[in-house]
């Protein structure tokens, strides 16, 4: 069986980590990651969402942060700190920096984001295909308002670390997506997939941009497959992270129904067909099946490793499509 699932960071890996051991040998994944959240800092191209993704799946994430090098330490971040060097709220650890210089120089030397994907993923085997969403330059800038009173457009990095996305969002904007294209493979990614899967990623700032960039919301509108998503809200508030106030921000209803409906029933011209709720929000199933969305109300609580596999188990299930 060949699956597809487009991911963000920390949520969508966590998931992708439950699935791959229900699969068998004959099953395949393709991951698009998110690269909207990409940023440069100190000469150095910085990919959080592909990075997360390549460390969670092939055992060099640290668990407790859900991002960066286990083990890591962080002497550079403290020697630039001395220099002055600014930013100085984005953490860049010894370990991690590592892939931002190799990246960094392989783009340098002309290879596409997704050649330096792919050559990073031969030392981290993370056991998925992990594509770039795109090989163009896409960043997720957040409008806010200012003391002032004016507007500023600030990148998501410097709204969500800096931040801690306390500030009221009044827009997000996703720079470059019009003028980007899918990186090679994406879209037969989609078209070929047995099953595409969106896992609880930020519906906003991860899962948006990548259906930002054109093509791709197209691409899964019209796959033969079937389309399945995992609610990342759970009783009116995000897991984690901040698409609580993303999705007020963009005037999103914050539930578990309000995101599958922002994404749209395939049958209704939008991307789902099927969508897992937690069962707290065991009433949005009704209302979702009169939309066209068939959902199903399952914990979707993502604590630990078995979590995160019977959560993929529902999702196999609700899409029909169960493992070689
Ligand atoms: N998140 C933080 O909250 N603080 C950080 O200092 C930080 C540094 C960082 C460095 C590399 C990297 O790949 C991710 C990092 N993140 C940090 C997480 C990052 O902001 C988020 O993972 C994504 O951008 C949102 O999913």
């Amino acid at each position: 069986m060949r699956i597809t699932a487009l991911s963000g960071g920390i949520g969508g890996a966590r998931f992708l980590r439950g699935l791959l051991p229900l699969l068998g040998p004959g099953d395949q994944v393709s991951v698009i990651g998110n690269t909207a959240d990409d940023i440069e800092l100190f000469g150095l191209t910085i990919c959080p969402d592909l990075d997360t993704l390549m460390y969670t799946l092939g055992g060099g994430i640290d668990e407790q942060r859900g991002w960066g090098r286990a083990e890591e330490t962080w002497h550079a971040k403290a020697e630039l700190a001395a220099y002055g060097a600014h930013p100085q709220w984005f953490g860049l650890g010894d370990r991690d920096l590592a892939t931002h210089v190799i990246r960094t120089q392989m783009l340098r030397a002309g290879f596409s984001l997704s050649d330096v994907t792919a050559a990073l993923c031969t030392r981290w085997d993370p056991g998925v295909r992990l594509l770039p969403m795109s090989d163009d330059r896409v960043e997720t800038h957040v409008v806010v308002a200012s003391d002032d009173g004016s507007r500023r457009a600030i990148h998501f990095q410097e709204y969500w670390v800096r931040l801690h996305a306390e500030v009221p969002v009044l827009d997000v904007v996703v720079v470059g997506a019009a003028e980007a294209a899918p990186a090679p493979g994406v879209l037969a990614a989609l078209a070929d997939a047995d099953l595409v899967l969106l896992p609880p990623s930020n519906p906003v700032v991860s899962i948006g941009t990548i259906l930002a960039v054109p093509g791709i919301a197209a691409a899964i509108r019209t796959t033969p497959a079937p389309v399945v998503g995992i609610s990342p809200i759970i009783a009116g508030a995000a897991v984690s992270g901040m698409a609580d106030q993303l999705l007020a921000g963009l005037d999103i209803e914050g539930t578990a129904a309000g995101v599958a409906l922002h994404y749209g029933a395939r049958s209704a011209g939008g991307i789902l067909d099927g969508w897992l709720v937690h069962t707290s929000d065991a009433p949005d199933v009704e209302r979702l099946a009169q939309q066209g969305i068939r959902a199903q109300a399952v914990p979707l609580l993502m604590s630990d490793l078995p979590a995160a596999s019977a959560m993929a188990q529902a999702a196999l299930r609700l899409s029909g499509r169960v493992p070689a």
